[in-house]
């Protein structure tokens, strides 16, 4: 029978070399098992005297909680060597690059709207933003749109709380911007407006660019440069037909509709004028030294024209088939 001091040294050996926690479970059940040595000891203290129990039982006791302290130790540090495996097997570099995607290309709206500012950039025009959810002031008033007017009606015009609307066109942004700035002011106002509006060439939610050009001398002969040179750039076509036709809007003065010769005879691609003088007070502007024109064309419908796109619903779906036709 090896005493406790033997088994103890040999059970501690164990344990330090022990390189797995299946591997320590079997030492455990070796020396504490049913049949383990420490048990087996632990056993042989029946046949002893009382005087012999006491020490030889204080001092088995006092071996097993040492082999005990060793165990637990090394069965955290196992758990911690595993731990750390798996955090190094499983570590993820989010700086690696992706593994890229078969539908990359921007939108064909976006595209659209990216040439028009691109065109109206080079020949001096600025770019300008404000919210979707406009002031009655804002999309209404400053631009000479009376009270009664059918446009402000409910069934044209979301609106939401506190009497403010859903901008029904893009004209808020240059009202602030007229607002904030002196003359001589060039500006674009892209953007997506709201109307109650749905079919095949209407949609509620669309993008409409309109264009203000302020300036001492600013004439309807300007204006016609203008457009019939962006509208020719647009669609490459030098020879393209360009007609202005007479037409009203509360907010300009004469006004006139824009007409593009295609191959089913004239079609309405914009509205424009020359900026009302109530336009002109409205946002502090002295309207006996400045003149200027405005004017706003559908974005999605010059998207429609370009790429040969019969239904305005088709941009809106985001279908992948038919959005990495445009990649
Ligand atoms: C159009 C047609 C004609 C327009 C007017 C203004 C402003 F703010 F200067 F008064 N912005 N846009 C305008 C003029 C828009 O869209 C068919």
């Amino acid at each position: 029978m090896s005493s406790i001091d033997t088994i103890l040294a040999q059970a501690l050996a164990q344990v330090d070399s022990v390189t797995d926690l299946n591997e320590l479970e079997l030492v455990k059940a070796n020396y504490l098992g049913k049949n383990g040595s420490i048990t087996e000891l632990l056993k042989t203290l029946g046949k002893c005297s009382a005087e012999e129990r006491k020490s030889l039982g204080a001092h088995i006791n006092q071996g097993k909680d040492i082999f005990v302290g060793a165990l637990n130790a090394k069965k955290e540090a196992l758990n911690l060597a595993k731990l750390e495996l798996q955090l190094a097997s499983e570590a993820l570099d989010v700086t690696l690059p992706g593994r890229g995607s078969s539908h990359l290309g921007l939108h064909p709206v976006t595209l659209t709207l990216a040439r028009f500012v691109e065109l109206f950039h080079s020949v001096g025009f600025t770019v300008g933003d404000g919210p979707e959810i406009e002031q009655d002031f804002y999309n209404f008033q400053a631009l000479n749109i009376p009270e009664n007017h059918p446009a402000r009606a409910m069934q044209d015009t979301f609106y939401v709380e506190n009497g403010d609307v859903l901008r029904t066109h893009t004209s808020p942004i240059q009202v602030r911007y007229m607002l904030d700035h002196e003359p001589p002011i060039k500006l674009i106002a892209p953007g997506r407006v709201y109307r109650v509006d749905s079919d095949a060439t209407h949609s509620p939610m669309f993008h409409q660019m309109e264009g203000l050009w302020i300036e001492e001398g600013v004439s309807f002969a300007d204006l016609k440069a203008t457009l019939t040179d962006f509208i020719r750039r647009f669609f490459e076509r030098d020879d393209l037909q360009v007609r202005f036709r007479p037409s009203f809007f509360p907010f300009t003065e004469p006004s006139a509709e824009v007409d593009i010769l295609g191959e089913k005879g004239w079609l309405e691609v914009g509205g424009c004028g020359m900026v009302h003088p109530n336009v002109l007070k409205n946002v502090n502007i002295d309207s006996e030294r400045y003149t200027g024109f405005a004017f706003g064309m559908g974005i999605d419908r010059f998207a429609m024209l370009r790429y040969g796109v019969n239904d305005l619903r088709l941009f809106f779906d985001n279908d992948l088939n038919f959005l990495k036709q445009f990649q």
